[in-house]
This record gives C-alpha cells, sequence and structure tokens, in this order.
C-alpha cells in the first residue's frame, strides 16, 4: 500500500513544473487571472497588482471572465505542448470568486481532461471548498501560510472579511490560521497534494518560518516554498510604505536550508504573474492575450 501511495503521488508530481524540480525543465504551467477579488489584506500586497500569494506583485495582469479564461487555455495547449498545468492564482484569491474559478475548472475537466488542475489561495476560505476541490479534480493546491501563531499574523493581516464584516488585528488573523490548517488537514484527507508558500518578512516571520514548517509537514505537507518578501517603494504595499526590507538571497537560503532538514523544499519558484504563461521563468503571456486569442 505504501508503494502505491508513493506511485500514486509520483504520477501527480512528474509532469508538474513546480511541484518537481527535475519537470520543471520540460513542462510548462499557465495562469488565467479569473479571481479579481480578496476576502483578506496582507501588507504585502497592493490590490491594484497580482496576489503577492503566489505571483511577483508590480505588474496588472488582464483580468479575464471565465468563458476567456477557457478559450485561452485551450489556445495555449494547442501552441504550447510542454503546458501540462492550468493554475488559478490571481490576481485577487481563487476562493474569494468560487464561481468564476470553479466554472473554468470545470468546464476544462470536460474539454481538455489531460490539463492538471492547480490552485493557489490564502486559505481563508479552504474548509469550504474542499469539497468541491476534490470533485473538481485538483490534484494540487497551494495555501500561502505566512505565520501559525496569531500575534506574528497581526503584523501580517490588518483585517480579513469574514460572515459579512471586517475583522482586525490578532482576532482576524487567529481566524485565518485556523481555516488554513483545518483546510490543509482536509485537503491531505483527501489525498489532494498541498504546497505551502511563505513569505519571508525579516524579523516578523522569519525565525518562526521554522516552526511554520515543522507543522505543516506534520500535517502532511507535501512541499514547502519559502518566497522573499518583494517590498520596492513604488509597489505602494504597507511594508514597501513602512520600509520593511525583503531577505537577502543569503538569509533566504540560510532559512530553506533550516527548513529543509524538516521537509521537501522549493527552491526553484519564481514567483509568477497571476496571467503567466511558459516554463517557469520564462512569461510568454504577452503571446496569449485576448485579443490575440480571440
Ligand atoms: Fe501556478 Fe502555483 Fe500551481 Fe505552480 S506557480 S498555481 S503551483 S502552477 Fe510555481 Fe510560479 Fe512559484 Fe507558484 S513557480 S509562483 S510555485
Ligand atoms: Fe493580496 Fe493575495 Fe493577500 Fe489577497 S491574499 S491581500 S490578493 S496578497
Amino acid at each position: 500500500q505504501v508503494a502505491s501511495l508513493a506511485a500514486d503521488i509520483q504520477k501527480k508530481v512528474q509532469d508538474h513544473p513546480c511541484y518537481s524540480e527535475e519537470a520543471h525543465h520540460h513542462f510548462a504551467r499557465m495562469h488565467v487571472a479569473v479571481a479579481p477579488a480578496c476576502n483578506i489584506q496582507c501588507n504585502y500586497c497592493n490590490r491594484k497588482y497580482d496576489c503577492s500569494n503566489e505571483s511577483r506583485p508590480g505588474v496588472v495582469s488582464e483580468v479575464l471572465n471565465p468563458a476567456q479564461a477557457i478559450k485561452k487555455t485551450l489556445a495555449v495547449a494547442a501552441a504550447i505542448p510542454q503546458m501540462s498545468v492550468l493554475g488559478i492564482a490571481g490576481p485577487g484569491d481563487a476562493l474569494a470568486n468560487p464561481a468564476r474559478t470553479f466554472e473554468v475548472f470545470s468546464e476544462l475537466q470536460k474539454r481538455a481532461p489531460d490539463i492538471k488542475l492547480c490552485l493557489s489561495t490564502n486559505g481563508l476560505m479552504l474548509p469550504q471548498y474542499v469539497e468541491q476541490i476534490a470533485a473538481a479534480n485538483v490534484d494540487h493546491v497551494t495555501i500561502t501560510i505566512n505565520c501559525i501563531d496569531p500575534d506574528v499574523g497581526a503584523q501580517i493581516y490588518p483585517w480579513i472579511f469574514w460572515n459579512h464584516r471586517r475583522i482586525m488585528g490578532r482576532e482576524a488573523a487567529e481566524i485565518l490560521i485556523a481555516q488554513q490548517q483545518k483546510g490543509l488537514e482536509m485537503l491531505v484527507a483527501r489525498g489532494i497534494l498541498v504546497k505551502v508558500n511563505s513569505v519571508m518578512i525579516p524579523g516578523i516571520n522569519d525565525e518562526h518560518l521554522k516552526e511554520v514548517s515543522r507543522v505543516v509537514r506534520a500535517k502532511g505537507a507535501f512541499l514547502h516554498n519559502v518566497m522573499p518578501l518583494i517590498s520596492e517603494a513604488e509597489h505602494g504595499t504597507h511594508f514597501g510604505l513602512t520600509g520593511q526590507r525583503g531577505p537577502t538571497s543569503e538569509e533566504l537560503q540560510a532559512l530553506q536550508d533550516d527548513c529543509a532538514g524538516e521537509m521537501n523544499m522549493m527552491r526553484h519558484c519564481r514567483q509568477c504573474r497571476a496571467d503567466a504563461v511558459g516554463m517557469l521563468g520564462e512569461d510568454r503571456g504577452s503571446d496569449f492575450t485576448m485579443d490575440k486569442v480571440e
């Protein structure tokens, strides 16, 4: 049984460029920017740009409706044979736009069943959607988990939108953390591969991320991706404006090394845009804007 589980995981990661270092030399991914809304505020985000859960802030993606997204995906799949994965990663949060996100997934499942489906989320709504994620045949989910301690969280998340109202500060972080951890457990129980993204914010969660790594690994996360905070002032993020710096590459690598004792670390992330197309590190999005696809 252990062997068949290993074979199953192997099958799920072997052509996913983010989950397998080896696969990223041979397979491409694309994102469709169908999810404009978000239900939380991160201090490293500027809503005008892409969700920094997965993507590099500073560039505005062309928001597509589901029909356009499907058309674009089919066009890219026809043009780039290595394209194996379709991800929804913003520009807001995929699960704050559930109707749009699941329409794309279910239509693609019917029309292009060979394309693997991938979802990235801040996790706030995850427990409510695990059933639907499993039903849509989404094999890969990324949760951005920056902390498991609400006192740390209060320095990263000023508010969340929850049960029709805005909740601030520590209480907000507490709810978000609980939802993320519950969502992680539910996905693992379903056999869905979970990658955890963490944004490394020096002086706020850098030391704490080692503990995060231990906890998510114990709960069955498959991969941990520690990404550097990008906080150029011109992006207009809270951290950018308050002078919070990002880590140096040495600091990032040292933390990744520390976490690596605990679990599989992703080290080839390129912090893609919410509308990226192509091999990791390559962005052919401008070849497939809607005016060219339609
Ligand atoms: Fe996209 Fe993310 Fe899926 Fe990959 S990206 S939703 S898991 S298909 Fe990959 Fe890009 Fe890093 Fe993301 S390199 S930002 S980890
Ligand atoms: Fe921005 Fe993403 Fe955070 Fe929402 S989850 S506030 S879009 S970084």
